[in-house]
């Protein structure tokens, strides 16, 4: 990574720690195994490149002050529940995430589904609290969480994912995949941040070509690391799209030409943002981290 955005990241992440920090409830009290979960989740290591996501778009569009603060860690309480969800017995049955036992390793399956639910439910009502947003951003914020996100979104992604297991390779059904599991909510992170400045409909249509790009790529970049990568590296098992017989984009195209895609959507992501001129650095290099992330 290079050092300029090393260090820019480094420094938006520290806010996002606090801000996440903040909204979460505290440790403790009689019940608290259910929070204790949630916080084990949420306070693991992840790189946070949802939430970094719409704090630069909120700053490519011009936003100042805090009130990107909450739609950013609405996307992170929105992707934790996922994982934590994707590890369960049910779907992807893993035992270790971010290096450290899976939520239903470290607590119960029981504990793990309502600490995912929980953590949807809060994304929520983070955006939506009172004096965060105007009303009318705040709704159209949790509009645009909810259908990236919801049947139309990841879900439906990951519906589609577990449908076509054991199929035989489709690249329409890759990109089907790929653009609704992970493509619509990364794209919605950058969606949000933006709106969260108000940005007009010109920066709106630009931003989400970006996302929508890097959104693929990342994912890309995922099936890669999953066959190339280290569990050392990922902090997780490697090669268990390959071992449940997943589709996935090498395994449709070839890694030659999946690498060659990724960095073509990259390419034209940073290119949908000519207009911002200079101020485009911070979005262009978090896409390019994207592809060469070890992790
Ligand atoms: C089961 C609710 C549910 C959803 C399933 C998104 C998803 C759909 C499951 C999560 C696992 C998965 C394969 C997601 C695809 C996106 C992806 C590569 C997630 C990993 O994101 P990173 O690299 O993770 O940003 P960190 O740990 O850095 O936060």
């Amino acid at each position: 990574m290079l050092e300029s955005l090393s260090s820019y990241m480094a420094e938006r992440r520290g806010v996002v720690e606090d801000a996440l920090e903040s909204f979460l409830p505290e440790s403790g009290g009689r019940y608290s195994r259910l929070t204790d979960a949630m916080r084990y989740s949420v306070f693991s290591g992840g790189k946070r490149l949802r939430p970094i996501l719409a704090i630069a778009a909120f700053e490519i569009v011009g936003g100042e002050g805090d009130a990107v603060l909450a739609p950013a860690c609405a996307t992170e309480l929105i992707h934790t529940y996922s994982l934590i969800h994707d590890d369960l017995p049910a779907m992807d049955d893993d035992d270790l995430r971010r290096g450290r036992p899976t939520c239903h390793k470290e607590f119960d399956d029981a504990l793990a589904i309502l600490a995912g639910d929980a953590l949807l439910t809060l994304a929520f009502g983070i955006v939506t609290q009172e004096d965060v947003l105007p009303p009318e951003r705040a709704a159209a914020i949790v509009r645009e969480l909810a259908g990236a996100n919801g049947h139309g979104g990841m879900l439906g992604g990951q519906a589609a994912d577990i449908a076509m297991e054991g199929e035989l390779p489709d690249i329409g059904a890759i990109e089907y995949i790929h653009g609704h599991k992970t493509g619509a909510p990364v794209a919605a992170a950058v969606r949000v941040g933006a709106m969260a400045a108000g940005a007009k409909s010109i920066d709106m249509e630009r931003l989400t070509a970006y996302g929508e790009r890097i959104g693929m790529a990342f994912q890309i970049a995922d099936d890669l690391l999953d066959e190339r990568g280290t569990a050392e590296e990922m902090g997780k098992a490697v090669g268990k799209d390959r071992d449940h017989g997943k589709m996935t984009y090498p395994g449709v195209v070839g890694a030659e030409s999946a690498v060659i895609r990724a960095q073509e959507l990259v390419d034209d992501a940073i290119q949908s943002l000519d207009a911002y001129g200079e101020r485009v650095w911070a979005l262009a290099e978090i896409a390019r981290f994207i592809v060469d992330r070890r992790n």
